[in-house]
């Protein structure tokens, strides 16, 4: 390890601009002749338009323009979509409604967008939307998840709102195991619906150049390259090389800036037909109701064991909202990143899981840090504990037992787990958390009238996503590969260019160290450039944790072929056979001489062109790459949760949180682990404080920071991290993606260390103090 190489707490590169106010958002680019977009958006969840009347707003003080669907139509901008093609079990396509950047006859929930008005400031712009009259007709909203499919039909095309009825693993052994069964344990469960809340609230600006046909759009975006192949080839807004996406920085995404949203689409046309540059910037009010919420699942779940209380099958039901439209990735979510992950650390060897992804009247749901793997985390973790309290084995024994232990595993739900260590983690962390004292505390804390519970969760989850041939052979999609290219100028100095997109994670720091150690060049002689389609040739941009995995293993990929060419270069130089070039360290030597050129020597002499005359050796030092993983990466751990609980106030409080975790190799350890408190803190806040509540009228009334509880430092203990380590085979690196894993692990270990506490009850998440205090008296009750 070298000061600024792999492995190395490199302070982030980055945070010097952001933390000093010099940080470029899109919200901060103001374009000559900007003008301003204000959405007025539906305030039912489900009614018919019968009329819009714009005709008093168009006259008023600065409005450009007032625009409906209709005129969306007429220009012929086509609707958004869901790419991942999902199939029921009887073979039928997935029931994808047209989704419309602005609504078109009905609006579909409280948020909706129907109207947009172009102002020459955003409070004229405001003022005049008060003006329009719409006439609405109030239809009946279906909201509660659990009798979606009987309520009134959102869309012509799914009949009882149902999109898929999908189905995972094979039904017929599952149900024979589940009769031979000696113990079933059986679950319902919730797993609450989130509203994501980057700290920097969604901004796109649409800008047309009308002599050359081009458009701009600088927006919030985890995906520029991805945003502008769908908004070119499935909206229809231009030819791809017609539109350029600038992504700059993003303070922020978790999963909610992957998709392509109505906003983005209507600042492009809007530029268009206004003739200037139109921005949108959402308020954290507007993002409760606009950006894609996450979760939301209803689920039944039967866990079965035999007499050795080894696990023989896991048969699990769920409803998944989907929201009132076909989010970019939302079909993807509850299908193969959720019931792909249900066999958990363990080797279960029948798993029959079916999903009815549904249509409601609320926002549209996508992915969310974690994004489907917190999801069946929390099916089986819940289940093992239960199943532990049920079966009067301790928990940690329990999982020991049916951990998997050889690798590679094949799991009867598509993956194959390809090396870990789940036991050497569940050690580390019980060891940490003083898991053998736990009764003498629990003891000391009963005498001060309080409760006291220990809960674990041991998760896996598969990210650096996604190999084209699993993809593809599932029929689902296209595989997301990833590109680099990496140009050294003659000076030495380099330039990386990355198909991934840095939006909080670091990446200016980690990437340049990997270039660091490998060309053994000071990191400051590297710069990473994202989130331009102009600048990066393409890229599938970041979530899924697949940046390190596999944004990192591209430019790997390039950086070979840069060596191979500046070795080839060196060997001109040096005068000896290029067999006969070393480079170490930033330094090419002739071997078994003391003949040596350094790192800049061969650059620049890389670009004089005439030294290689008659030579096959083309001049310049620029190569690239495209990685294509071969098997998803395995992150696992072991989280433990110790909370202390007040039975008369139900109030909980963390009193220790232990979260060991198998990364493979760890490029910047500082940052991991920055990530993984991240992450916890998001778990915690699922599992204690976060929910979205809507009323029967589809009314979101959790619509603010009043209403949606978000965690606080107070809230939190100092977290106790720890690693363990098995390399990832399937990347150059040895990496496995750090990114949600915290997410992923830490609800259940928070509600399993709360049903130990009150007694076994089933508490739903989020487990506030009223939902506590009410399971606690029911434990007192029974002491
Ligand atoms: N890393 C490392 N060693 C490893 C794994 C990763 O040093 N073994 C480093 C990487 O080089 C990178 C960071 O850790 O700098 C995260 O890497 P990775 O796990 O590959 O995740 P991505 O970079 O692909 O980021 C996506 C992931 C996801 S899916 C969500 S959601 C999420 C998250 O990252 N959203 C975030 N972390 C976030 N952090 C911030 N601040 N903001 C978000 O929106």
């Amino acid at each position: 390890m070298s000061g600024t190489g792999i492995g190395a707490p490199v302070r982030r590169k980055e945070d010097l601009r952001f933390i000093t106010g010099k940080g470029n958002y899109t919200d901060d680019i103001a374009r000559p002749g900007q003008t301003h977009a204000y959405f007025l958006r539906s305030p039912h969840a489900h009614a018919k338009i019968k009329k819009i009347d714009a005709a008093a707003a168009e006259k008023m003080d600065g409005v450009l323009a007032v625009l409906t669907g209709e005129q969306l139509q007429n220009d012929k901008i086509g609707n958004l979509i869901c790419g991942w093609m999902i199939h029921s079990k009887d073979g039928s396509p997935m029931k994808m409604a047209p989704h419309p950047a602005i609504a078109v006859g009905k609006a579909c929930y409280v948020g909706d967008p129907v109207v947009v008005v172009i102002g020459e400031t955003l409070a004229q712009a405001k003022d005049a939307a008060e003006a329009v009259v719409v006439d609405y007709e109030v239809l009946p909203a279906v909201v509660d998840l659990a009798t979606s499919q009987k309520g009134a039909q959102i869309h012509e095309i799914a009949p009882n709102n149902t999109i898929y009825e999908w189905h995972l693993g094979e039904k017929a052994p599952t149900e024979a195991a589940f009769k031979a069964a000696k113990h079933v344990t059986t679950l319902n469960i919730v797993n609450n619906r989130l509203v994501p809340n980057a700290m920097e609230p969604r901004v796109a600006i649409g800008e047309y150049d009308a002599g050359n046909e081009h458009f701009t759009l600088w927006n919030t975006s985890q995906n520029p390259h991805v945003a502008r192949l769908v908004i070119a080839a499935f909206v229809g807004m231009a030819p791809e090389h017609k539109l350029r996406v600038i992504a700059p920085d993003v303070g922020g995404g978790f999963g909610s800036k992957i998709f392509i949203y109505n906003e983005e689409v209507v600042a492009l046309w809007a530029s268009k037909r206004v003739g200037r540059p139109v921005k949108w910037t959402s308020d954290r009010s507007e993002a409760f109701i606009s950006d894609a919420h996450g979760r939301d699942h209803v689920t039944k779940a039967e866990l079965a064991f035999d007499a050795n209380n080894k696990i023989t099958a896991l048969r699990v039901h769920t409803i998944a909202n989907i929201g009132a439209y076909m989010s970019t990735f939302s079909s993807s979510v509850p299908t193969y990143l959720y019931a792909t992950l249900l066999s958990g650390q363990y080797a279960i060897p029948n798993i029959y899981a079916e999903v009815d992804a549904v249509y409601t009247n609320t926002v549209p749901v996508d992915a969310y840090r974690g994004a489907g793997r917190p999801e069946a985390t929390f099916v089986v973790e819940r289940l093992m504990e239960v199943s532990a309290r049920q079966l009067k084995v301790d928990p940690a024994e329990l999982r020991r037992k049916n951990f998997v232990t050889k690798f590679p595993h094949q799991t009867p739900v598509i993956m194959a787990y390809d090396a870990g260590d789940y036991e050497a983690s569940m050690k580390k962390a019980m060891d940490l958390a003083d898991y053998k004292n736990f009764g003498k505390r629990r003891r000391e804390s009963e005498k001060n009238g309080k409760l006291r519970g220990i809960g674990f969760s041991n998760y896996i989850e598969a990210c650096g996503i996604a190999p084209s041939q699993a993809v593809g052979s599932l029929g689902a999609g296209v595989g997301l590969w990833e590109s680099a290219e990496v140009r050294v100028n003659p000076t030495g100095s380099i330039e990386v260019l990355t198909g991934s997109h840095s939006h909080g994670q670091g990446h200016e720091t980690t990437f340049a160290q990997l270039v660091s150690e490998r060309l053994g060049v000071p990191i400051d002689t590297v710069s990473i450039v994202h989130g331009d389609t102009d600048k990066v040739q393409f890229g599938m941009g970041t979530y899924g944790s697949r940046s390190g995995a596999v944004g990192m293993s591209a430019i790997v990929k390039a950086l070979d072929k840069i060596e191979a060419k500046a070795k080839k270069v060196a060997s001109h130089l040096l005068e000896a056979a290029e067999a006969d070039i070393d480079f170490k360290d930033g330094k090419f030597t002739v071997k078994g001489t003391d003949k040596s050129a350094a790192w800049g020597d061969v650059t620049l002499n890389a670009y004089i062109a005439h030294k290689f005359a008659g030579q096959e050796l083309e001049p310049g030092l620029k190569e690239g790459a495209f990685y294509d993983p071969t098997n998803f990466t395995f992150p696992a751990g072991c989280h433990i949760c110790e909370v202390e609980i007040d039975p008369d106030t139900g109030e909980v409080k963390i009193e220790k949180f232990v979260a060991v975790d198998d990364f493979g190799t760890i490029i910047n350890p500082m940052i991991v682990e920055g990530q993984v408190h991240g992450g916890i803190a998001q778990g915690v806040g699922q599992a204690l404080h976060e929910g979205a509540v809507y009323n029967k009228e589809g009314q979101l009334l959790s619509g603010s920071f009043m209403d949606y509880a978000m965690p606080r430092a107070h809230h939190l203990p100092s977290f106790d991290v720890g690693v363990t380590t098995t390399k990832c085979p399937s990347n150059p690196l040895g990496m496995k993606g750090c990114g949600e894993a915290g997410a992923i692990g830490s609800p259940p270990a928070v509600i399993n260390a709360i049903t130990d506490a009150v007694g076994h009850e089933d508490v739903p998440m989020p487990a506030t103090s009223h939902t506590v205090w009410k399971a606690a008296q029911k434990a007192v009750r029974k002491q």
